[in-house]
């Protein structure tokens, strides 16, 4: 077993499990047939003869008498529709069916007349393919028993509207920070001919929910900026038509240059006329072979991206013009505030990568049109393993935003160490901003409730590539399932999901469902205990970023520093003494930070520059604290090995040892970060380990 499946696995469930919902499903009634309905019917279909072992049949109505044939349910049913159709089948209240979002379902046990359903209703065929994939979920992990199925009452619908992921992949076929193998859409400068595995890709995120993504890096290439073009659009359609076919947009990344590199245009100034009307032709183009487009991804001005700053111009004028070009045909700009300079002077300490992304875009809100959508990292840095909130959620008031989330593990063990997210995501979309008084979380900003706005959402950076689990790392994929679910409900507990995740990938067996819930619970933290401390980030290899190097990055152009000397650690942001990058948050905020004695332990070092001898919040000074959790987190790491071997013959060999592995070697690497990072710092400070273990 090599994870293909991940977890839409469908295994046969237990008999007498099975039995009782035979006795439901064996009728599914479905009235309508055409398009996304389609998928619903076969996913249903398939998904409830592998769990069952029964060929449903499938009916357009609702009649006792049709199944005189069947002895076992007779008179039940599962009954598929939309609300609408629903309500006129009299299984649903008018007024219900008229209020159900689009995206949203009702799963719940009805009766009329003799008949006893389960109706699965859906505001559009988009809701009904969740709603099936809920339900389905709920019958794999054994929830629907006996008891259940006679009262079930469920109604659900997506907190945000835009639920996406961005794919870094590059027409040669690599991924840029991808740790799975190659892309499974291109190879060679061209799409891959065979879209099989698109095809069970695009199922897997519409189980989770995904409605959008985007299949090109956000850097766009040479290759890359054709896309958009007459020569590449029809391969672009084609893998469109597969999303589609699971209620999901395609967008594109697109170049900022592109009127230059494929136009032929001496220009990309987005007040040019010539270039505006460039874009207006390349979009309705893009619309006349893809009806349902979603609208482009731009990174520009940052990283030796082009974009607006050329000409003189700032982001309100170039992400504008891409959406007026956009605007008649529905289509959405999503323009990303990963800005700032990366050539930045080491020795001036004014500047602060922290303060660009508010700096730049603050000044900004309010200007923004109403399909633009600003997408914002979930730190002010670059996905560390620790790192405050972004400012800028609560900074803009005016704009539409969408958060996101990294969830290829590019500084977090890059799929060879076991590092789980959903515990950091729900730290950060639980965290309150105070933008407008209590309560206003970076969920709330992110889906546009806070603010009221139409549209936001939350992207993820995809973590998949062409190896046979999807993520390298078999454990990885709950990564991915994590972020999906997190963005159809930021509310779910990080506990729930991964019970959820585990039951469904590894079946019910209570020992194996505790050991993994419990490693991937503890795994964030361990990782954090071994590798860069207190918040203070990077430490990694320059370029590939995998392994540790104290000093990698400390004095490069790059810009990311931890001030280590012999006296003490970490970066200077207060408004007092530092960079003044604390006034950026709303109070209490502002205050916790700016203060020593209040600003939490883990992010002491992005905020402070505090002697070796500084003591925390825990009673231990920080050079004891830099000690005591890497030989603590190498421990740990190894710890995960033990307690996987503990499920020897509980999980089916192949996956057991896959990632049986990949703990073997985080264990390995957990010991060379210990070592590094201890003797960096007792080299630095000269004050030994007080418990007087050796290092190197
Ligand atoms: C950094 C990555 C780089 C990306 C960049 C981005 O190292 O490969 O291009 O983010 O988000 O984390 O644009």
């Amino acid at each position: 077993d090599t994870g293909y499946d991940a977890w839409l696995r469908y295994d046969r469930l237990p008999e007498r499990q099975a039995g009782v919902l035979t006795g439901w499903c064996r009728r599914i009634v479905m009235p309508e047939r055409e398009g996304l309905f389609h998928t619903v019917r076969r996913e249903l279909t398939a998904a409830l003869a592998s769990l069952l072992g029964i060929e449903p049949v499938v009916t357009d109505v609702l009649d006792a008498d049709a199944d005189a044939a069947d002895t076992t349910g007779a008179g039940r049913a599962l009954v598929v529709a939309t609300a609408e159709r629903a309500a006129g089948l009299g299984l649903l209240a008018g007024e219900e069916a008229g209020a159900l979002h689009a995206d949203g379902f009702v799963i719940r046990t009805v009766r009329r007349g003799d008949v006893r359903a389960v109706l699965l209703a859906g505001g559009t065929a988009r809701g009904l393919l969740y709603g099936a994939f809920h339900f389905l979920r709920l019958a794999s992990i054994g929830s629907l028993n006996d008891r259940a199925l006679e009262q079930l009452d469920i109604a659900d619908r997506p907190r945000n509207p835009l639920r996406m992921i961005n794919h870094w992949d590059n027409m040669d076929g690599s991924i840029e920070r991808g740790y799975a193998g190659k892309s499974i859409f291109f190879r060679d400068g061209k799409f891959i001919a065979d879209k099989t595995r698109v095809r069970d890709y695009a199922r897997l995120l519409a189980s989770i929910g995904i409605n959008a993504l985007t299949i090109n890096n956000v850097n766009v290439h040479e290759t890359e900026t054709k896309l958009i073009t007459d020569e590449l659009l029809p391969d672009v359609a084609a893998t469109a038509d597969i999303f589609r076919e699971y209620g999901i947009r395609l967008m594109l990344s697109i170049n900022f240059a592109a009127p230059i590199q494929a136009g032929g245009l001496p220009t990309a100034d987005p007040l040019d006329p010539a270039v505006r009307a460039w874009w207006r032709e390349r979009a309705a183009a893009i619309f006349r072979r893809i009806p349902d487009f979603g609208g482009f991804l731009v990174k520009a001005d940052s990283e030796f991206r082009p974009g607006p700053f050329t000409y003189g111009r700032d982001h309100a004028d170039g992400a504008n013009m891409l959406a007026e070009a956009l605007e008649p045909f529905g289509g959405i700009v999503i323009w990303r505030c990963f800005v700032y300079n990366c050539l930045q002077d080491w020795r001036d300490r004014t500047t602060d990568r922290a303060k660009a992304a508010y700096d730049h875009f603050v000044p900004l809100d309010g200007r923004f049109k109403d399909n633009v959508l600003l997408q914002i990292k979930n730190g002010p840095m670059d996905f560390q393993v620790r790192e405050p909130v972004s400012p800028l959620f609560g900074g803009l008031t005016r704009t539409n935003q969408m958060l996101e989330l990294q969830i290829t593990q590019e500084y977090t063990g890059q799929q060879r160490h076991l590092c789980y997210l959903v515990p950091q995501w729900k730290e950060v979309l639980d965290f309150d901003t105070y933008a407008c008084g209590e309560g206003t979380t970076v969920a709330r900003i992110a889906s546009g409730s806070a603010f009221g706005r139409e549209t936001g959402g939350i992207a993820g950076v995809s973590n998949i590539g062409d190896d046979p689990n999807w993520t390298g790392h078999l454990l990885a994929q709950a990564n991915l399932y994590g972020f999906g679910r997190l963005a159809w409900n930021p509310e779910l507990s990080a506990e729930d999901i991964t019970d959820e995740w585990v039951r469904l990938t590894f079946g019910g067996d209570p020992e194996t469902v505790r050991t993994i819930a419990e490693m991937l619970l503890d795994s964030w933290r361990i990782y954090e205990n071994y590798t860069a401390p207190l918040g203070v980030g990077w430490m990694v290899n320059p370029g590939h970023h995998y392994g540790p190097n104290v000093d990698g990055y400390e004095y490069s152009k790059w810009g990311t520093y931890h001030f280590a000397d012999c006296r003490g650690i970490g970066v200077d942001r207060t408004v007092k003494t530092g960079t003044g990058f604390t006034a950026q948050y709303h109070k209490p905020h502002s205050e916790i930070y700016e203060s020593l004695e209040q600003c939490p332990d883990e992010l002491l070092l992005f905020f402070h520059h505090v002697p070796y001898t500084h003591r925390l919040h825990s009673g231990k000074t920080v050079i004891q604290h830099i000690y005591d959790t890497h030989f603590e987190g190498a421990e740990q790491a190894r710890g995960l090995v033990e307690r996987w071997s503990g499920l020897k013959g509980r999980i089916d060999t192949g996956r057991f040892l896959q990632v049986l592995r990949r703990l073997e070697e985080q264990a390995e690497h957990a010991k060379e970060w210990r070592d590094v990072i201890n003797t960096y710092f007792w080299r630095k400070s000269g004050i030994p380990d007080a418990r007087g273990r050796k290092i190197y």
